[in-house]
């Protein structure tokens, strides 16, 4: 590729090898973007760990109303990262795992994380014997903190990343599942969008010029799903899940389902196959 494409140009060849290269390779491309991307999710779980420290140091103390006021703010940093998660699939389950994915759901000893302890705060209405998963949350967030400075991000999961979690938003996520007890859905949506909308923001410019239809059309759909949401929006976040209308939750999940198709194209649109 390389070579065909020096033996076309004779402009390649008087700008410098470099520059064929760099049109014939499309992950050297992505070395900039990939490099962005690493830096926003190292300022995520460091954003993370503070609100984790305060969330979990307000369970550990009894206080009731300032961790449920905590929970949904304190995760909108994890599901910002939510596209890469696989590359740390261990500790997602352990910090985001919802209690089907237990064989005694809310009782199995193996429901850990976030919504264990969502669970304890709206469903039982208190912040008793909840202090070892306070605990074992934060350890699971130090230790995520730790990892992801010697993390390799494969181009193809950052950008892969962003289509799945758009479907998963549409498959699973709509439903309500995530934040069934405090009913905080919204925020994690907001996060969700935010989080898949930054990856496909750092290659936008690597694609806008041969592709501007494509990218009209997938910025249009992140707007029309701010639009929806703007809408529930209450203080610094958002309304219960329950206040979402059936008209914006279809309309929602249509765009959700059309930007997860649109997403999906981008590895190939990349060269990444
Ligand atoms: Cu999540």
């Amino acid at each position: 590729m390389i070579g065909t494409y020096l033996k076309t140009t004779g402009l390649a060849l008087a700008l410098g090898g470099w520059a064929g290269m760099a049109a014939a390779d499309p992950s050297l491309d992505l070395v900039g973007p990939l490099a962005d991307y690493k830096i926003y999710v190292a300022e995520n779980t460091a954003q993370l760990v503070a609100d984790a420290e305060a969330f979990t140091t307000a369970i550990k103390a009894g206080d009731l109303d300032k961790a449920k006021a905590l929970f949904a703010p304190t995760r909108t940093s994890y599901e910002k990262i939510e596209p890469i998660a696989e590359l740390f699939s261990d500790l997602d389950v352990s910090i985001d795992a919802r209690a089907d994915d237990f064989e005694k759901a809310e009782a199995d000893e193996a429901f850990t994380g976030f919504h264990r302890l969502e669970y304890g705060l709206w469903e039982k209405g208190s912040t008793e014997g909840l202090a070892p998963f306070a605990d074992r949350l934060m350890a699971d967030i130090h230790t995520l903190n730790e990892r992801i400075n010697g993390l390799t991000f494969p181009p193809e999961v950052v950008v892969g990343g962003a289509a799945a979690l758009m479907e998963e938003v549409a498959a699973t996520k709509i439903s309500g599942e995530e934040d069934r007890y405090s009913r905080t859905d919204l925020w994690d949506f907001d996060a969700n969008f935010a989080g898949s909308q930054k990856i496909y923001d750092l290659l936008k410019p690597l694609i806008a010029k041969q592709d501007p239809e494509f990218v009209a059309k997938v910025d249009g759909n992140f707007a029309a799903v701010d639009a929806v949401l703007a809408k529930y929006k209450e203080g610094d976040g958002y309304v219960s899940y329950e206040k979402l209308t059936d008209a914006d939750r279809n309309l929602l999940s249509s765009k959700v389902n059309t930007l997860a198709e649109d997403l999906s194209t981008l590895r190939g649109k990349l060269g990444l196959g």
